[in-house]
């Protein structure tokens, strides 16, 4: 059965890989699973047809069939859960697997996400200039504890996982801005997830949409 995804027809990253259908493309190429794409423009999100498929209206969906997902923690769980290649065998790894997926979008990802906002959509207030070092000290203390867990393991636990996957998605964001140069295992941990053939096809995919030109290597 097909299996359809939605994305920006145009990304506001212009094609850097961060919004989130990424994480979902990299999943599908992990897996070896075969995806389509619907291309949908800020507009299109809004009205009632997507919003039949995603109650915030945003990308990316899922659509197989009779069944429609959003949440990217949820749709890369569900590919992970139906193909092999992404969670453990062993039950307790796959538990623990999981636990770092819930790490990377509920305990990594709010204060980067709040990072991001703080600088772009912040920055012309009286307050930006007091508030933004707090900001940041929140994202640090983050990254050191994730740091000190990683030491220096390639992965979070044993091979690569959803989680790492999750985890390098999340940590993606924060690589302009040279946060991660202080914290080199995880610097390395992301150039080793952005190295893996899976996650350069995914990246090659969206980036074609947004330049218009098609996947090259
Ligand atoms: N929690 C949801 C999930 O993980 O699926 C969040 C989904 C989400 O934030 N979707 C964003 C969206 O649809 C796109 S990815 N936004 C449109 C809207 O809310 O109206 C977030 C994103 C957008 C842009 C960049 N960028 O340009 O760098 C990065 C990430």
């Amino acid at each position: 059965m097909t299996i359809t995804i939605t994305a920006f027809e145009r990304s506001p990253d212009g094609g850097r890989g961060l919004a989130r259908d990424t994480r979902v493309r990299w999943a599908f190429e992990e897996v070896g699973q075969p995806y389509e794409v619907r291309l949908v423009s800020f507009h299109a999100m809004k009205e009632p047809t997507h919003l039949a498929l995603h109650p915030f209206g945003q990308i990316p969906t899922y659509e197989e069939g009779d069944l429609a997902l959003f949440e990217t923690g949820a749709i890369v769980l569900h590919i992970a859960r139906r193909h092999a290649g992404l969670l453990p065998v062993d039950a307790n790894a796959r538990a623990r697997a999981i636990s770092w997926m819930f790490a990377a979008v509920n305990t990594m990802e709010p204060p980067i996400l709040e990072l991001g906002t703080a600088r772009l959509l912040e920055s012309d207030k009286p307050w930006h200039d007091e508030r933004l070092p707090l900001v940041e000290d929140r994202v640090r203390n983050r990254l050191k504890q994730l740091s000190v867990y990683l030491g220096d393991a390639d992965w979070l636990d044993g091979a690569f996982s959803a989680g790492d996957l999750m985890m390098v998605s999340v940590l993606l964001r924060l690589k302009s801005l040279g946060i991660l140069d202080q914290y080199p295992n995880l610097a390395a941990y992301l150039a080793r997830g952005e190295a893996r053939p899976a996650y350069r096809r995914a990246f090659a995919a969206q980036l074609a949409v947004n330049t218009g030109k098609p996947p090259t290597g």
